[in-house]
């Protein structure tokens, strides 16, 4: 075996494991075209086929400890984390046994008590801040976590987006985001709606870290986010990582992706990340012919007795879609990671208050607003509250003028 030097060194065994993963990504999402074209998928079906080194080399880098949220092309992330395929056929085809027991469709499930998976939410950029605050609390509990979330070209444009990552960079939460540039948001290129070559150029206007790296290469993926992750662990903020890739299929099944030019997919074909690395891990001598045999006669194995599994779970009984609905006492709502008073304050906890706010809305009504470089000068809280809480403005403050 002739490794090449590695900054975070990967053992044959990972690097096994990471064939294994993809490879099972890939036979995976073949299989649900397949029971799609039977009908017995129930909804959408998002496909990540040219995407399986994203989502499996930037997942592969996160601890136990560690909190990730995934998108709809991050079944291999899911498969990383510890999912079993027998969870995403059953969510795909709305059996009873599946995560959410055939109430939701696709991968929108996560597992909070064991693998700590926030389930996906639709609106494209929402979870940056959620994972945000996952990574501020993980710090408040000075459990030294980090989390991670992916999220396509298009969806970097969404106001969520800019939102979170000001929040994350401004907290410098132990958090990385992953832009998945996969060339395309549903028909619109990526030249269309960003004006940027490089979409880890938005990190910029954060002031955070952030690197790009060949989507189609799995140790280059890995070794990027992995440093990633570290720097984010060390306390050093968030950092974006932009992994260049290509969506191979439509946005989801129904979508032809006739809007796409052939030679795009020539182009990305020629770099498959599953190709690619049977290549370097023939070049490098990791394996030979009867290990992939191996490999590929498990995944075949075990996807056949996954199926079987889903296809023998019945769908939910009619009466289940009105359950679980709302709360009717089914748990009390507490952190499971609950501790002790004092270990989440000073001296104990891991954060500090790095700044404070003097002198801002005191008890006696002065204002701490700095003088505006106009005439007026805005009411305060201060103002508010001296006045018994009536929403009098300050003396000199702007007042609406009536209308005649
Ligand atoms: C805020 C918001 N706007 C629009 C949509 C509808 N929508 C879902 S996926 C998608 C395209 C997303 O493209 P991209 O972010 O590049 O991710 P990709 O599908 O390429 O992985 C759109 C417009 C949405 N879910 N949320
Ligand atoms: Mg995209």
């Amino acid at each position: 075996m002739e490794l090449p030097e590695m900054k975070y060194p990967l053992s044959r065994e990972q690097l096994l494991d990471l064939y294994y993963f993809m490879r099972l990504t890939r036979e995976l999402d073949e299989q649900l075209v397949r029971l799609f074209r039977q009908n017995k998928v129930v909804g959408g079906l998002y496909s990540s086929i040219g995407q399986e080194a994203t989502s499996v080399g930037t997942a592969y880098t996160l601890e136990k400890r560690d909190w990730m949220a995934p998108m709809i092309r991050n079944v291999g992330g899911l498969l990383v984390k510890g999912f079993r395929p027998r969870d995403i056929l059953m969510q795909y085809m709305a059996r009873s046994g599946s995560p959410t027991g055939g109430k939701d469709g696709t991968s929108h499930f996560g597992d909070l008590q064991e693998r700590h998976v926030v389930s996906p939410i639709s609106m494209l950029g929402d979870l940056i801040p959620v994972m945000t605050g996952v990574a501020m609390g993980g710090r408040y509990l000075g459990q030294k976590l980090v989390t991670m979330t992916w999220i396509g070209d298009g969806g970097t444009s969404t106001g969520a987006f800019h939102e979170g990552m000001n929040l994350a960079a401004a907290q410098r939460a132990p958090f990385v985001c992953v832009v998945e540039n996969n060339q395309w948001a549903y028909s619109t290129p990526v030249a269309r709606q960003v004006p940027l070559h490089d979409l880890a150029e938005r990190a910029r206007a954060y002031g955070i870290a952030s690197y790009v790296v060949d989507g189609n290469d799995v140790v280059a993926v890995y070794q990027t986010t992995k440093e990633a992750v570290e720097r984010a662990r060390r306390g050093e903020g968030p950092v974006l990582v932009e992994s260049k890739t290509m969506r191979m299929k439509g946005h989801a099944q129904h979508d032809a992706a006739v809007y796409v030019p052939p030679e795009m997919f020539d182009y990305w074909k020629a770099r498959d990340p599953i190709a690619r690395y049977e290549t370097w891990l023939t070049e490098r001598k990791v394996w030979d012919k009867k290990t992939k045999a191996e490999i590929e006669r498990r995944i075949e194995r075990e996807l056949k007795q996954e199926l079987e599994f889903a296809e023998n779970s019945p769908l939910p009984e009619p009466e289940v879609a009105e359950r679980g609905v709302y709360c009717e006492g089914c748990h009390t709502i507490e952190a499971h990671w609950e501790r002790p008073i004092e270990q989440v304050q000073p001296p104990r906890a891991s954060v500090q208050a790095a700044w404070t706010v003097s002198n801002f809305g005191g008890p006696n009504g002065a204002s701490a607003a700095p003088e505006a470089a106009g005439k007026t000068k805005p009411a305060t809280v201060s103002a508010r509250a001296a006045n018994g809480g009536t929403k009098r403005p300050a003396r000199g403050a702007a007042r609406p003028k009536r209308r005649r």
